[in-house]
């Protein structure tokens, strides 16, 4: 049997991932593959439970570190129990964030090291990589006015402009840093636009 594929995609809140995973999973499937969508913090039953800890707005006083190591613990369970069965099984999986995020949000917003992120990585990843990484690149502005109607923010959202701003800052740097694997794309088009240049990218793995 076939080896499945990896796509994750990432950007800042409100770049429309949720929208586009929407269509490349409905696209995958017209194509008779199977797809297993997913998403970080969460994923899993306990996933799902860390998520809850990481975005709960009462949890203030969280340490930067216990985020980041939360993050991971998150994507351990994912990866292990679910995307590797899921590949071994011929199954596509398509990610609303990877790691990239961690570095992104954890090192970029919270300023916490790159090289102890990377140290992460290497622990619970080992050569485990995503084959596409779909960066939806959209300004902060854009991104939060797009996602202002919306009722409550989680803890995280609740961060000022620079965070977001530092966020987006090492997103753009690794995709200029893993160009084989990151695709930066322009999210401030139409949704078709931007289905249709992702669309490209996904045949071309
Ligand atoms: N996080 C972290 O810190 N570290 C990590 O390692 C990981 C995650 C993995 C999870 O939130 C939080 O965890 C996130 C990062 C952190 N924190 N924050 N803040 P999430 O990923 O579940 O949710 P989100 O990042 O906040 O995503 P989002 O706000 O749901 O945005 P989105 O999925 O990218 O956008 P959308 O829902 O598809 O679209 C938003 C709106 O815009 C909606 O009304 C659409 O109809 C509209 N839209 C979409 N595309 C377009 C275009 N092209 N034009 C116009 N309007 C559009």
């Amino acid at each position: 049997m076939n080896k499945g594929r990896f796509i994750t995609i990432d950007g800042v809140e409100g770049a429309g991932k949720s929208t586009q995973i929407d269509l490349i999973c409905s696209y995958l499937q017209r194509k008779g593959i199977k797809v297993v969508r997913t998403r970080e913090p969460g994923g899993t039953d306990v996933g799902e439970k860390i998520r809850s800890v990481l975005l709960d707005v009462d949890n203030q006083e969280m340490h930067s570190d216990t985020e980041l190591l939360l993050m991971f613990s998150s994507r351990n369970e994912l990866i292990q129990n679910k995307i590797i069965p899921a590949l071994n099984n011929g199954s596509w999986v398509v990610s609303d964030r990877f790691t990239d995020a961690s570095f992104a949000y954890q090192g970029g917003g919270r300023m916490l090291n790159l090289d102890r992120i990377a140290k992460l990585e290497e622990w619970v990843l080992g050569d485990f990589q995503p084959d596409l990484t779909l960066l939806l690149d959209i300004s902060v502005e854009i991104g939060m006015t797009r996602i202002e109607a919306r009722a409550a923010k989680d803890r995280i959202e609740l961060e000022e402009r620079a965070f977001f701003e530092r966020v987006r800052s090492v997103f753009i740097s690794r995709s200029e840093a893993f160009p084989k694997r990151i695709k930066l794309i322009d999210a401030s088009g139409t949704i078709n636009d931007i289905h249709e240049k992702i669309r490209l990218l996904v045949d071309s793995i």
